[in-house]
């Protein structure tokens, strides 16, 4: 998919709206407009990554610092004591974003994952 036409790159670069939540070190957090919890907030690198699937050897700092992002946000939205970080990969793995993000869901209680 091209950059410009990936709706989370038009969203890191301010062309989409979104409720933004948290920045990091070249990542952004945002409400999913979908929330399928409480709290659900989506974590993406701000450059063009299709899925984790996509990365390459070097991706270890990428990975920190949304991992980092995902923190803060499970401490600023008041879940740290127990939330999900989840990432589709694919359409067949349920991704419909084809840019890289992280689920970070929360606010009542989780339960297994089975669908
Ligand atoms: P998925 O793992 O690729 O299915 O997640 C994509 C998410 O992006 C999904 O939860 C949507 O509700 C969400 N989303 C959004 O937050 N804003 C949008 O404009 C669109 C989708 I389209």
């Amino acid at each position: 998919m091209a950059v410009d036409s990936c709706l989370f790159c038009r969203i890191v670069a301010g062309e989409v709206p979104a409720e933004r939540v948290a920045t990091g070190d070249g990542v952004l957090a945002f409400r999913d407009i979908e929330p399928r919890a409480p709290v659900h907030v989506l974590v993406v690198p701000e450059r063009h990554v299709a899925s984790v699937h996509e990365l390459d050897d070097g991706a270890s700092g990428l990975l920190a610092d949304c991992f980092a992002l995902c923190r803060q946000v499970a401490e600023q939205e008041g879940i740290a004591d127990g939330y999900r970080v989840t990432t589709n990969v694919g359409e067949r793995g349920g991704q419909s974003v084809a840019h890289l993000h992280f689920h970070v869901l929360g606010g009542r209680q989780l339960g297994h994952i089975d669908s």
